[in-house]
């Protein structure tokens, strides 16, 4: 099948326009009704991750009924702190640490990390980092791998069920990924990968209430592993859907992410999205470190009061007031970005 779409592409050279397919009757795509400017790529539907998807969310509804009514307290406890620890991998660990560098970890703490990366499956660690820099290097383009312009579904998880847009690839040689390409951790995880993921996601959540305090092997797998998979992937995935549609845009009202609270809470503080895209090398993802709005900078702050962390960078005060100034939406002063810390 053909699809027509919105023009999003940003690089001429690989769509037609409206005007060269009229002089070219004998293409397949003069047939099709032609709805817009530019035709989009063949959509190549990865049926595997599909089925998955729908498995993961139907049996991620009824892990949700075991969680609220079946389940001990202990195993409703633990779901959370497994959700906890696994998201820090990916917001301190993944995002702030690898993707952007905004601050240096030492060795143990970068194990620990990676660890955690390990137990939230959000492909490793180099394959997370590459497609985030290039999110960030092409945002709501076409060479973004989750391009907010083609709709809150593809953003948020239709991109996992399709082959990725070509300039994803081509555009995406751009980004620098030596420096991951060098780290021992980096590569023993994307090494051992396939190994660990089913350990480290799944195992381990569902055998700790078995084992430790016998909870029914049936209601662990669904509580503690697969719908707490399944919500942390939406959370996370609401970063790139919600805080790139709605919210406001105190630091720069021409771009699409957004300060969003809801993903902000739901994803351990990561849903300050206007900051981030406009300062990404802030190691708080946001104005104000205040904790309640942002558990992620809680946690690295500790790790840096033991030494583990270190080298955090921020912005200042005066930069942030002057590009907002010049760029923001006038919503800076709100409240949410009084920080109590
Ligand atoms: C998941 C990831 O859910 C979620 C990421 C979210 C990011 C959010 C960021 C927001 C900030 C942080 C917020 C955190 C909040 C946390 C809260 C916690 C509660 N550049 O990919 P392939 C090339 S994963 C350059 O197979 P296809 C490259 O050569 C969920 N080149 O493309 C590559 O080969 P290799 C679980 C690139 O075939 C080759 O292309 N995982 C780039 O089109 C092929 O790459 C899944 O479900 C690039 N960016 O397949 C798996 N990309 O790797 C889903 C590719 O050898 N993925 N290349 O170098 C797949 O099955 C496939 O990737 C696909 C595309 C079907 C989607
Ligand atoms: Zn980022
Ligand atoms: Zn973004």
């Amino acid at each position: 099948a053909l699809f027509l779409t919105e023009a999003t592409s940003e690089d001429d050279s690989v769509s037609l326009t409206a005007k060269s397919v009229h002089h070219h009757p004998q293409t397949k795509i003069a047939k099709q009704p032609c709805r817009s400017i530019k035709p989009k790529y063949r959509w190549k539907v990865v049926w595997r991750n599909v089925f998955a998807f729908v498995y993961l969310h139907v049996a991620g509804l009824y892990g949700l009924y075991l969680l609220l009514f079946v389940c001990s307290w202990k195993t409703f406890f633990w779901t959370y702190l497994f959700a906890f620890i696994a998201g820090q991998g990916i917001t301190a660990g993944a995002h702030r640490l690898w993707a952007h560098r905004s601050y240096k970890a030492k060795l143990p703490l970068r194990i620990i990390l990676m660890i955690c990366q390990t137990m939230a499956f959000q492909n490793h660690i180099y394959e997370w980092v590459r497609d985030h820099r290039v999110h960030h290097k092409f945002t709501d383009t076409d060479a973004d791998p989750h391009n907010a312009k083609r709709g809150f579904f593809f953003s948020h998880i239709g991109w996992l069920m399709l082959r990725k847009h070509q300039d994803v690839m081509l555009k995406g040689k751009k980004v620098d990924m030596s420096d991951l390409a060098e780290d021992p951790v980096i590569q023993f995880q994307k090494k051992f990968y396939l190994l660990l993921v089913p350990i480290m996601c799944f195992a381990v959540p569902s055998l700790v209430p078995w084992y430790f305090w016998n909870e029914n092997g049936w209601v662990s797998w669904y509580t503690a592993s697969i719908f707490r998979y399944c919500l942390s992937l939406n959370f996370t995935w609401l970063v790139n859907s919600a805080a790139h549609i709605w919210g406001t845009k105190p630091y720069d009202k021409t771009i699409g992410p957004a300060e969003n609270m809801g993903v902000a809470l739901a994803a351990f503080g990561e849903g300050w999205h206007n900051y981030h895209h406009v300062f990404p090398w802030d190691y708080k993802a946001a104005e104000l470190g205040n904790y309640r709005l942002n558990h992620t900078t809680m946690v690295i702050d500790f790790f840096s009061k033991i030494g583990w962390a270190y080298d955090l960078k921020t912005t200042s005060v005066e930069m942030i007031e002057k590009r907002a100034k010049r760029t923001g939406d006038g919503s800076r002063t709100i409240k949410n970005f009084e920080g109590d810390v």
